[in-house]
């Protein structure tokens, strides 16, 4: 047998993911906008964590400028609609930019739309608002959320939001330079001395994304958390320079095993920090990779855990 990619995504089928976050966010998705917002203002304002806006270059914000300030300008009436608009998914002129900014550029957006919220200059949520009682449960499925989980579902809703038409033009974020060579660290992961996964938590974490794609075959793939593989070189490269720059890798450990047909399938968990919230949050994660006889990435999974307890399953079938 040779693996297929679809057949690689079943490697270590007993590892426990969080899907407390789509069900959480397929919830939400059912909720009124009204809801929606109300809801993830006081998710927001509640969260124990703190999100910072470090992950931006002042750079990227320059995309969401006009947009924020054309905003800000509004009579508060407006400001309310806009948002509305934003979480109904509305076809409108605002709607449409918004869906073209990357996603650090819109999680910013709402950061500073945020920041306006609590001084007053944009409209806030009214005091009292009452959730109706499925927002309200909702809500409670967040609050008992780790927050990790909590960050990754409020991440889904935002980048969700907005317009976009078929075909639509996004706006690409600006190439950041690699960390030079010869201040990169390097990685231990217990029980791992595989040359190709510990290049490539090197690689990431020095944000060197052409080295990263590199290690992976021509016909590869990577699946994030929740979504479809992403398959071939070209799509990883231009999905790592939207995602991942910025992200600290923290694997701990691992296991590897030969498998047929000289692949090699390995497991590492560990935790990962985002730049919006830094060394507040880890992110529990496993990694699943299927190694080809070259030795190049055939597939690797990114999965977010279900609970800390899972950073130890290193069960091999
Ligand atoms: O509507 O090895 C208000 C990959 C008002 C790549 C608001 C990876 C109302 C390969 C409250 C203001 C990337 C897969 C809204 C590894 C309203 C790889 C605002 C994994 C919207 C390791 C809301 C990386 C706001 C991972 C401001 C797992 C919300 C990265 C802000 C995960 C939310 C990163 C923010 C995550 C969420 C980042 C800033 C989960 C950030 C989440």
């Amino acid at each position: 047998m040779t693996y297929t990619i679809d057949s690689a995504r079943s490697i270590f089928p007993n590892t426990l993911i969080a899907n407390a976050v789509p069900d959480t966010v397929e919830a939400f998705d059912q909720l009124s906008p009204e809801d929606q917002l109300a809801l993830l203002w006081f998710a927001y304002t509640e969260m124990g964590t703190t999100i910072t806006p470090a992950a931006l270059g002042a750079a990227n914000m320059i995309f969401a400028a006009n947009t924020l300030t054309q905003i800000e300008e509004m009579p508060a009436a407006e400001q309310t609609q806009v948002m509305f608009d934003l979480a109904n998914r509305t076809d409108t002129p605002i709607c449409r930019t918004y869906a073209s900014f990357s996603m650090n550029v819109k999680l910013g957006f709402w950061y500073q739309l945020g920041e306006s919220m609590k001084e007053g200059i944009v409209a806030p949520i009214p005091d009292g608002y009452k959730l109706a009682p499925n927002a309200e449960a909702v809500l409670q499925t967040i609050r008992g959320l780790e927050a990790g989980q909590q960050l990754t579902v409020l991440r889904d809703v935002v980048v969700n939001m907005g317009y976009s038409p078929m075909g639509a033009q996004r706006i690409k974020d600006p190439a950041v330079p690699p960390t030079a060579l010869g201040s990169r660290l390097k990685v231990n992961i217990t029980g791992i001395d595989n040359a190709t996964v510990l290049s490539y938590m090197e690689t990431m974490n020095a944000f060197d994304f052409e080295a990263a794609v590199a290690l992976f075959a021509d016909e590869g793939a990577l699946q994030p958390p929740f979504q479809r593989p992403i398959v071939g070189k070209e799509a990883i490269l231009a999905y790592m320079r939207e995602e991942c720059q910025g992200l600290k890798l923290m694997p701990e450990q691992g296991i590897a095993e030969a498998v047929e047909g000289g692949f090699t399938q390995i497991k590492v968990t560990g935790k990962v920090q985002s730049p919006w919230f830094g060394v507040n949050v880890g992110m529990n994660l496993a990694w699943r990779f299927l190694l080809n006889p070259q030795g190049k990435i055939f597939f690797v999974a990114i999965d977010l855990l279900a609970s800390p307890k899972e950073l130890l399953n290193l069960v091999r079938q």
